[in-house]
This record gives C-alpha cells, sequence and structure tokens, in this order.
C-alpha cells in the first residue's frame, strides 16, 4: 500500500491526500516532523520536503510528480480529464497557481507561521509579482463554480489547499487579502467544494485536528 509522508499542515501534502481519497486509492499515511535533515529521510526526500510517498518501487518526492505517477498507475481511476486538451487545461491552471501564485506568496509564510519578519523590499516585490500572477490566474480560472467550470478536476484540488493560505498569508502579512480583492472569492469557493466532497471535509478535519494537537503541545510544553 502506498505510504503518504508528511503533516497535515502542508498544502502540497493535502493535495496529494486529496487526490488519494477522492480518487479511493488506498494509502497510510505517515506524519514527518519538519525540518527533514537526517540523511535517511533525505535519502527519500532529496529536499527535505513534504510530501513524499513510499510505493513498493520505492520513494517519490514533489506532488505534481506523485500526482502525474498516481494518474499514469491508476488510469481507470480518471484523476485528470480523458481529452488531452482538457486534461492539459487542467495541468496549466495547476502549474499557474502553484508556480506563479503559491510559490511567490510562499516568500511570506515564515512571517504569518513562526513571526520572522519579511522585509519591506520583499513585501514589495512579492505583492508587484502576485498583482500579475493573480490576474493571470484569473483569467483562466472560471470559478463556475469549479476553477475549469462545471466539472470538478484535479486543479480544483491544487486550488482547495492553496487559495486558502495565499488568502490569509497576503491579509497577515500584506494588511490585505489580494485574492478577495482580485475578486476571487476563495471562502465561497472552498465551501463548494467541501459541500460536495467528502475528501475535503476530510481534509479541513485533519488539518484543524492537527493544529489542536501542535497548540496543545505548545501549551502544555
Ligand atoms: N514543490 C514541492 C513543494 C513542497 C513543499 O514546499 N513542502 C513544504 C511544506 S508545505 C516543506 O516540506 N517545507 C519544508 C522545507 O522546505 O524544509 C511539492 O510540490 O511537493
Amino acid at each position: 500500500m502506498i505510504q503518504l509522508h508528511g503533516t497535515a499542515f502542508s498544502n502540497y501534502y493535502n493535495k496529494v491526500k486529496f487526490v488519494l481519497l477522492e480518487h479511493d486509492i488506498a494509502f497510510e499515511e505517515v506524519p514527518v516532523r519538519l525540518p527533514i535533515t537526517d540523511e535517511d529521510t533525505l535519502a527519500r526526500t532529496p529536499l527535505g520536503k513534504v510530501p513524499f510517498i513510499r510505493t513498493e518501487e520505492g520513494d517519490l518526492s514533489e506532488s505534481q510528480v506523485i500526482v502525474e505517477y498516481l494518474a499514469a498507475r491508476y488510469p481507470q481511476k480518471a484523476i485528470f480529464p480523458a481529452d488531452p486538451f482538457e486534461a492539459a487545461k487542467v495541468r496549466q491552471l495547476a502549474a499557474v497557481l502553484e508556480l506563479h501564485v503559491e510559490l511567490v506568496a510562499r516568500e511570506l509564510y515564515l512571517q504569518m507561521l513562526i513571526g520572522r519578519m519579511t522585509s519591506d523590499e520583499a513585501k514589495e516585490r512579492v505583492e508587484r509579482t502576485l498583482t500579475r500572477t493573480i490576474d493571470g490566474f484569473k483569467r483562466i480560472a472560471k470559478f463556475a463554480p469549479y476553477v475549469r467550470g462545471e466539472t470538478f478536476t484535479c486543479a480544483d484540488i491544487c486550488a482547495y489547499v492553496s487559495l486558502p493560505i495565499i488568502g490569509l498569508v497576503t491579509k497577515t502579512v500584506l494588511g490585505r487579502d489580494m485574492l478577495l480583492d482580485a475578486g476571487i472569492d476563495w471562502k465561497a469557493y472552498v465551501k463548494v467544494v467541501e459541500e460536495a466532497h467528502p475528501a475535503a471535509q476530510r481534509i479541513a478535519a485533519d488539518r484543524k485536528a492537527e493544529m489542536a494537537a501542535r497548540a496543545a503541545a505548545v501549551k502544555g510544553a
């Protein structure tokens, strides 16, 4: 059985977990504490990042690589649309969101999560880039109600796990929710996804439980 290593705190971990749950692929979760510093684990995830999976054939890291592997390994699960162009459009949405929006916003995460301040220069740079890339994402994301239109796709799994953290971090660090300002009502979108997808409800519940457990551990320390 596939082992999924990581933490419910990670949007990329939750992306792979959502795919596994949504398509009813058996897996077990293996909690991992960050940062990863021991050589044995680094041999399995070379940059020390989660998620990574263990398969019968070996280990794999990088969430999109893992999703592509699952799609190839379980073709009957239709993780991507059968039509090649539709499938490519889903991948395009995921790439634009993850590489050009989430990865840029990521520079602000440490301030929100552990209070390590971001310089004014970095904030200005991130805000300038996000203004352009959020606009770009908006040009191709339909939200009708799903990002590719009427049908829920793998691009929604990426959007479901990434949009909330992008909205929250821009609000917390830059003083304005850049998604809401751009007209992307991510809270309403999250509701739509959660209402129709038990997998999303499970992801949300597990993340909440993890947060509560960590808060309790900090309090007790
Ligand atoms: N491109 C990677 C990104 C994964 C990633 O950045 N994971 C974060 C958690 S959300 C992590 O493991 N950070 C720990 C570190 O970089 O040391 C993927 O898609 O899997």
